[in-house]
């Protein structure tokens, strides 16, 4: 038997773990050659490594631990649910009192009348039953032909089949035969990369009326719903113009469309709000959860579906679920978190402390070379790397070449930053304190100021 302790030389776990663990989105061969960093332990906003390095993680993980790493609450919660019933399923006709007591919490935190629960085991299942749920309410409605799911260009929406198909990365489209049929893509309102020279409301409106064609241009007897992250995270954390939310909110209700909205890593806090919806005054039908509903501690998500969709979903028997779905560990873990987020007014810190001051000091980013747009929205935010502000151009490079450079950069300054493209993204925890917020904007500068250097040398500071 393999024995592992945090003991164990780095060198030799990152040889077993070449050897035996195959990483998500991860290129195995040239992560063989490197070896992975291995985190041991994690506290507050700071992760440990085993070579005990501290690291501020401007991420929360993968956009999910709102309230902090290190929180005993929740493992005594998880070992008192374990003891009691680890494992029931909700399937024939039983239940049990985690997931009926956090689909109640769920169903008061959630706007108008967003009152039901699908649960799934993340975030990609949850979209999954997404896509079958929307498909047979209409078939329950007497409208079978309206099964297409119009999603944009550069979402993220899962990576499983269904899922991956719903997102527009089309690096991922290109593998394992995706997508699936009747998903189709329009282009996102990304007014830095693709808004020319028109100016950004009127590009706002333009994207967004994409939806409209696509709906005339389909057939409104085709459509089944639209679904969208409020602010795209995986994409970069694209934030639309302020002329686009009402525009897509105009175009769901005049034609019968409904509308999903993703709310996997905008959800629980992180725009300052319960949900990212609440920010921009979105009226979905569906939100998809996962990640900051259980702080990332415990892997569940879900479907929370309005009165009027559930009832028609009612009228039949709806053959999809999983053995995790409402899982009671999870739930119970999950419903924690809630209380914690409450109880200690999260929410309030992030309006009123942390998304303020964090704003301030990350708009004043731009004043730097490389730095073209700040965007933010409560406590995820995207800076865009450019060789030449004015023109907002790419760099000559391949996309992406600069800002793993800055990203390698933000890792040997001991801070997560991480880069989608040439964008560099943040989303740190929701407890995150004013003076933490210094430290991570003073190794982002460092690490900018690094990278600046580094590209004057390879002499890679030159427009596409
Ligand atoms: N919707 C959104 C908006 C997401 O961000 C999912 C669905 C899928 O959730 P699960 O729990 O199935 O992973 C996500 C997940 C990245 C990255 O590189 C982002 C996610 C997952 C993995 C990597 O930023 N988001």
């Amino acid at each position: 038997m393999t024995v592992i302790t945090n003991h164990m030389p780095t060198a030799e776990l990152q040889a077993l773990d070449a050897a035996h663990h195959m990483h998500p989105f991860t290129a195995n061969g040239e992560l063989s050659q490197k070896g992975a960093r291995i985190i041991t332990r994690a506290d507050g906003v700071h992760l440990t490594d085993s070579e005990g390095h501290q690291i501020l993680d401007a991420m929360a993980g993968l956009w999910c631990v709102n309230i902090g790493y290190g929180r005993e609450e929740l493992a005594e919660v998880a070992a008192r649910q374990m003891r009691e019933l680890p494992y029931y399923n909700t399937f024939f006709q039983t239940t049990h009192v985690p997931a009926i007591a956090l689909a109640a919490k769920i169903a008061e935190l959630a706007p108008g009348d967003l009152n039901n629960v699908f649960f799934a085991g993340s975030g990609s299942e949850a979209n999954d039953t997404n896509i079958r749920m929307v498909r047979h309410y209409w078939a329950l409605k007497g409208k079978p032909s309206k099964s297409v799911i119009i999603s944009r260009k550069n979402a993220y929406h899962g990576s499983s089949v269904g899922s991956g198909s719903l997102g527009g990365m089309s690096g991922m489209h290109a593998q394992g035969g995706m997508p699936i049929p009747d998903i189709h893509h329009i282009n996102q309102p990304n007014w830095w990369a693709e808004g020319g020279d028109m100016p950004q409301e009127e590009f706002g409106l333009q994207r967004a009326r994409e939806l409209e064609e696509a709906i005339l241009e389909l057939g409104e007897d085709r459509v089944a719903a639209f679904i969208a992250e409020p602010v795209q995270g995986a994409g970069g954390v694209i934030v639309a113009p302020d002329s686009y939310w009402p525009e897509i909110q105009r175009i769901c209700d005049k034609y019968e469309i409904l509308l999903i909205a993703d709310e996997v890593i905008c959800g629980f806090g992180r725009t300052g709000n319960w949900f990212g919806c609440e920010t921009l005054n979105i009226r979905p039908d569906i939100m998809t959860i996962a990640k900051g509903l259980s702080s990332g501690y415990a892997p569940i998500g879900g479907s929370i579906v309005s009165d009027e969709v559930a009832s028609v979903i009612a009228g039949d028997e709806f053959n999809h679920g999983y053995t995790y779905s409402g899982h009671p560990v999870a739930a119970a873990v999950a419903l924690e978190n809630l209380r914690i987020l409450e109880e200690e007014n999260i929410l309030g810190h992030v309006r009123d402390v942390a998304a303020p001051y964090l704003k301030q000091k990350w708009e004043a980013l731009t004043d730097h070379p490389l730095v073209g747009e700040a965007k933010i929205v409560g406590m995820m935010g995207s800076i865009a790397l450019t060789p030449n502000k004015a023109a907002r151009a790419a760099f000559a490079s391949d996309a992406g070449t600069v800002g793993y450079i800055c990203r390698e950069r933000c890792f040997a300054n001991n801070l997560v930053m991480r880069h989608v493209g040439d964008r560099m993204i943040i989303s740190p925890p929701l407890v995150i304190t004013p003076e933490q917020i210094d430290v991570l904007i003073e190794r982002a500068v460092k690490s900018l100021d690094e990278c600046y250097a580094e590209l004057k040398k390879k002499d890679l500071l030159h427009s596409a």
